[in-house]
């Protein structure tokens, strides 16, 4: 009901800006004014829009965002790289901040200041080479330095030593995640789409003897300051594993193994402690992948090692699980 009142409001007040533009076309008639003319007062009332709306107006809203949205961001990262993402972001906002409160500001004054009068009026001013080196070299330079210091982040973090890494499975379908531990041996069985069927969810090759320890899970529980390699399938299409606090995110595409190694290094006791009792880590699915992508999610734990070991310890291996089924 709200909905049609709504738009019967706009819809009478078009109207009524119809009838008003209508009633001054009759008047300019009747005074024998040409309607189209631009004056003087037209662009001043124009520029002065322009002054107002997108000068003030605007400039008043983005630091309206910044003090009342800025809560909503993210906290510091709780990973060992995930402080370098926070530096590279940092340096990139604030460099596009800063270049906009600088520019904005001229480009709304220019069109205030330099409209259209009687006595000026555009200067033809086409061409200046020095002009045209300064705004392609500097932004060339500035840009250059951003690329390539994202490059270096980015290598840094996806060339990390994963020797030392617990490796963890996480596997991706329609619409949630199940995790694989690779258990004592640190190395996960071989899996194939086509042994997916019945039980065995995750393709698991049980002729492999190195899947044989391995344990399937519904969450992901980490040790705190210790090494994680996470490697990622998919069964169906391409979902997106995106670890927000600790600042993992990565494809998971069908027909091959993804990965991203990280180290957290809060738990999620002390993240408690820092963000309220709700809080929790949480694998999310960044790709819009189907109907129930919204929920598409996995809760993660970071602990010590003995609760880590305790947790661990309580679930049942794959080969237990084939054997108490026979
Ligand atoms: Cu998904």
């Amino acid at each position: 009901m709200t909905n049609i009142l709504i738009i019967l409001v706009v819809f009478l007040l078009l109207a009524a800006l119809v009838q008003v533009i209508r009633v001054n076309e009759l008047l300019s008639e009747l005074k024998n004014q040409d309607l189209n003319k631009v004056t003087d007062k037209d662009n001043k009332i124009q520029a002065t829009l322009f002054f107002l709306i997108a000068g003030v107006a605007y400039l008043a809203l983005v630091l309206w965002q910044f003090k009342n949205w800025g809560p909503f961001l993210l906290p510091p990262a709780s990973s060992v790289h995930g402080a370098a993402i926070d530096s590279l972001m940092n340096f990139t906002m604030g460099l596009i901040i800063f270049v906009f409160f600088i520019t904005q500001p001229i480009l709304v004054w220019f069109v205030y200041k330099y409209r259209k009068t009687k006595t000026k009026s555009a200067y033809y001013y086409p061409h200046n080479n020095n002009l045209e080196k300064i705004w392609t070299i500097v932004p060339t330079i500035v840009l250059s330095a951003v690329i390539f210091y994202g490059m270096s982040v980015w290598s840094q973090i996806t060339n990390a030593d994963t020797s030392e890494s617990t490796v963890i499975e996480v596997y991706a379908k329609q619409f949630n995640w199940i995790a694989r531990y690779s258990g004592d041996d640190n190395t996960l069985g071989a899996a194939n789409f086509r042994l997916v069927g019945g039980k065995n969810t995750l393709g698991v090759d049980m002729e492999d003897i190195k899947a044989a320890d391995d344990k399937i899970t519904r969450e992901v529980h980490l040790v705190v300051d210790k090494p994680v390699l996470l490697r990622f399938r998919s069964q169906d299409v391409i979902h997106s594993a995106y670890l927000p606090h600790f600042r993992v995110q990565m494809n998971c595409v069908p027909g091959m193994t993804t990965q991203f190694a990280f180290t957290p290094t809060q738990t999620t006791a002390q993240m408690k402690q820092q963000e309220g009792e709700d809080f929790e880590f949480i694998l999310l699915c960044n790709k819009i992948c189907g109907v129930a992508h919204y929920n598409m999610q996995m809760k993660f734990v970071v602990e010590t090692q003995e609760e880590y070991d305790t947790w661990l310890t309580g679930k049942k291996t794959l080969s237990e699980k084939l054997l108490t089924q026979k």
